[in-house]
């Protein structure tokens, strides 16, 4: 149970949701990222306090950001280390090296598709066009940080379902003479499902940011069509933005 605040007599007592509250901090900060709490009702008997208390003192975790609750399947240990990225248009090596971290992954799919009509319309080919398509799982340090599927024209990467496997895509294409220059993105929330969770290591319905990019040459021409699914506790996207005069 909770013990006294060992405040001197005279001062006012803590309240207790605020004791708690430092008490479960102590135990977040104690446990790994994604751990979960202990349900409301092992709290209630664990610390000896009432369902408004812990309700309370969960709630302003919440609001700390240092706990996450999950619709149906509970409250969990928040990880607070996120990765910014700025308008700059990098690659996710680049990304993940500007922190200090390895970027690795796992090629999930490595396949020729004819272009579909999204991929038609952002690539600016016909449709049936030969594609190819790049599923892959990517880490930072080991940790699954996104999910990302490319398209991009066979034209511009001829070799490269033989070659096998790219380190980095956006390097490729530099070297092809169609070096990624400029990019239209479109960000949204969304929710991730059962097999994208497995994946990305996380609960189900966790929360990720979805990116969809359309990536051109200092030419103009598109160079590929990206969909990349970022763990929303793991990423998040900073943006110096001007005012026009
Ligand atoms: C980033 C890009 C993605 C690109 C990839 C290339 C976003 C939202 N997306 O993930 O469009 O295909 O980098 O990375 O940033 P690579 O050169 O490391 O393979």
């Amino acid at each position: 149970t909770l013990g006294g605040t060992g405040r001197t007599a005279g001062a006012k007592q803590e309240p207790k949701h605020e004791t708690l509250r430092r008490a479960l901090l102590d135990l977040v900060e104690a446990s790994a990222p994604h751990d979960p709490l202990p349900s409301e009702r092992e709290l209630m008997t664990r610390y000896d306090v009432s369902r408004v208390t812990v309700r309370r003192a969960v709630e302003r975790l919440g609001q700390e950001g240092r706990i996450y609750r999950v619709q149906g399947s509970g409250t969990f240990v928040a990880d607070r280390e996120t990765i910014s990225k700025s308008l700059h248009l990098t690659s996710f090596s680049e990304d993940i090296r500007a922190r200090r971290m390895t970027p690795a992954g796992r090629m999930l799919l490595m396949e020729r598709v004819p272009a579909d009509v999204v991929n038609a319309r952002d690539l600016f080919v016909e449709p049936g066009t030969p594609l190819i398509h790049l599923e892959r799982l990517r880490t930072a340090d080991g940790e699954p940080m996104c999910l990302e599927n490319v398209w991009l024209p066979e034209t511009l990467l001829p070799g490269l379902l033989d070659r096998g496997e790219p380190a980095s895509l956006y390097d490729e294409l530099e070297r092809a003479g169609a070096a990624p220059d400029s990019a239209q993105q479109t960000v949204r929330a969304t929710l991730v499902d059962a097999t994208q969770a497995t994946l990305l290591n996380v609960p189900p319905q966790f929360p990720a940011l979805c990116v969809e990019r359309v990536t051109r040459d200092a030419r103009g021409r598109a160079v590929e069509r990206a969909v990349s699914l970022y763990r929303a506790d793991r990423y998040d996207f900073t943006f110096t933005i001007t005012r026009e005069r």
